[in-house]
């Protein structure tokens, strides 16, 4: 084997290391995506309309493999001219492997499902194919050094071939873990969860997107998300099981297939996320499926010491809700199973998580959830209370400014002004808004699909030239106007006026 060949050999070799390196440490860290599939995805979702139709008609079935193939193709070349261009330091090669890398962490975040973690497995790969290019490289080296005699071009060759080996079973081995370790699968096996009592239809006036508001619903992939898992949880719902116990008549456990078994509601929903500051975007709405977690309690037979329901994820997250909350005839509370029409994404909680309206997710709103007790507020502590979060936390009366941004420029004179409301539970019943600290002026509001979901409104404001500040506050349905005084989040949600600055010429 010539120079060339070795050096080019040395390129692909570590190359493939990396890849399979970090296909198997994506497999053992759960959530996190793999990177090569990371970057797959990311070719398909950039690649035109045409082309994807094209390989579906030319590849049928096999498109993913074509892709994957063409993937291999480019990777090898690229990887051979890596090594082909470090025939005499080994830095170029390695400025290349740096740079997969960096694609490789960029691939993986755009995921909306990688964990926190998720950067770990192409840092994998980055420092498995650096060692492993720098040690070909010696190897190389050293048989032209010693003028190419048997030994050193034998140690060569063996350490290629080790190498292939070795990237050949951790790719392998990547494969059977990864596969274990999703619960995608399984969620993709599920099938349409039917509600016998489907949500209202939302009618057309429920939002002003074309105004400048988010849409009533929220689409799944644009779902806010907080959770304290570095990866996600990943259960299948073959395997998943919810105990409800403690201070009951009876211990109950359901398997998934008991839960949608039973007659489903459906019900629209704004969650609200008690870190969200003024003005924030840790706020969406969506039509959750699931059984009324009522009738479950009802079932085990809640004893009336019960004070706190202690609820515990697959992860060993846990959240405390009032039980009076979750009696109350009306609440509407669900064990939800799905939302927007498809199973939870693992993200929002896959196979079954909590939805109370009215409550901040952190005492409320449990995903992944495996258990239900019954106790007091003295005998069990969670998770948030003891980073001095407070023990009870409705949703506070809110609103939000959409459009215009703060520092648009705006032209003077009449300038829409549109945004959110929403005091989940109590319903909102007027929003109003000023420039300055001129009077209040009231905005037209958007249909109300129920008091538990947030409302939209829009209206017109006289702006003269100048930089102005736009406030807006809302009035919900027991009479409360919000305060304009600011508190933090901590320990039980923002308060004050959301305002933007907008210069008007
Ligand atoms: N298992 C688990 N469930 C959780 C949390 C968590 O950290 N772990 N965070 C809660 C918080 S603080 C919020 S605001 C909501 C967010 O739900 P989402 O990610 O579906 O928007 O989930 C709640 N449920
Ligand atoms: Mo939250």
């Amino acid at each position: 084997m010539n120079d060339r060949k070795a050096a080019a050999l040395a390129g692909v070799l570590s190359v493939a290391a990396a890849i399979a390196a970090g296909h198997l440490a994506a497999g053992f860290l759960g959530g996190a995506t793999s990177p090569p599939v990371a970057v797959g995805n990311w070719v398909v979702d950039l690649s035109p309309h045409w082309l994807t139709e094209f390989a579906k008609e030319t590849f049928y079935l096999y498109d993913k493999l074509a892709l994957g193939v063409g993937m291999a193709v480019v990777i090898t070349v690229l990887a051979a001219v890596a090594g082909l261009v470090s025939r005499r330091t080994p830095t170029p090669g390695v400025v290349i492997i740096l740079a997969f890398g960096a694609l490789g962490v960029a691939a993986v975040f755009r995921q909306p499902e990688a964990g926190q973690l998720g950067v770990l497995a192409p840092l994998v790969s980055v420092v498995v194919g650096v060692l492993v290019f720098r040690w070909l490289h010696r190897l190389a080296a050293e048989r032209a050094e010693a003028g190419f005699d048997g030994l050193s071009r034998r140690r060569f060759l063996r350490g290629a071939a080790g190498v292939a080996a070795g990237a050949g079973v951790a790719g392998l081995a990547g494969q059977l873990v990864g596969a274990g370790a999703n619960a995608e699968s399984s969620r993709a096996a599920v099938g349409p969860l039917v509600p016998a009592r489907p949500a209202p239809p939302i009618p057309a006036d429920a939002d002003f997107a074309k105004l400048g508001t988010p849409t009533f619903l929220t689409r799944n992939q644009d779902f806010y998300k907080i959770d304290t898992a570095l990866v996600l949880p990943q259960v299948p719902a073959e395997d998943w099981q919810l105990r409800i116990h403690g201070l009951v008549e009876r211990e109950l456990t359901f398997s998934y297939a008991d839960i949608r078994n039973r007659p489903l509601v459906e019900r629209p929903v704004t969650l609200c996320c008690v870190s969200n500051e003024v003005g924030g975007d840790l706020i969406s709405t969506a039509n959750f499926v699931g059984v009324e977690l009522r009738d479950l309690l009802n079932e085990a037979g809640v004893r009336p010491e019960a004070e706190q329901l202690f609820s515990t994820s697959a992860d060993g997250w846990t959240c405390g809700t009032p039980v009076a909350t979750l009696l109350e005839p009306d609440r509407g509370a669900l064990l939800a199973l799905g939302m927007n029409g498809e199973p939870l994404p693992i993200r929002n909680g896959f196979p079954a998580r909590l939805v109370v309206p009215g409550l901040y997710g952190y005492v409320s709103a449990t995903k992944w959830v495996t258990d239900l007790e019954l106790t007091t507020w003295d005998a069990r502590r969670p998770y948030w209370l003891d980073r001095g979060w407070a023990q009870r936390a409705p949703v506070k009366t809110q609103s939000r400014i959409d459009s215009p941004r703060g520092f648009d420029r705006v032209p003077a004179g009449t300038v829409r002004v549109s945004g959110i409301a929403w005091a989940q539970h109590t319903g909102v019943d007027k929003v109003e808004v000023r420039v300055g600290t001129g009077p209040w002026q009231p905005a037209t509001l958007s249909a109300e699909v129920s008091r538990d979901t947030w409302r939209m409104w829009w209206t017109e404001l006289r702006v003269p030239v100048g930089t102005h500040q736009i406030s807006c506050r809302a009035t919900d349905r027991s009479g409360y106007t919000q305060t304009g005084e600011r508190a933090d989040t901590v320990p039980d949600g923002a308060t004050g006026w959301h305002s933007v600055t907008v210069t008007a010429a």
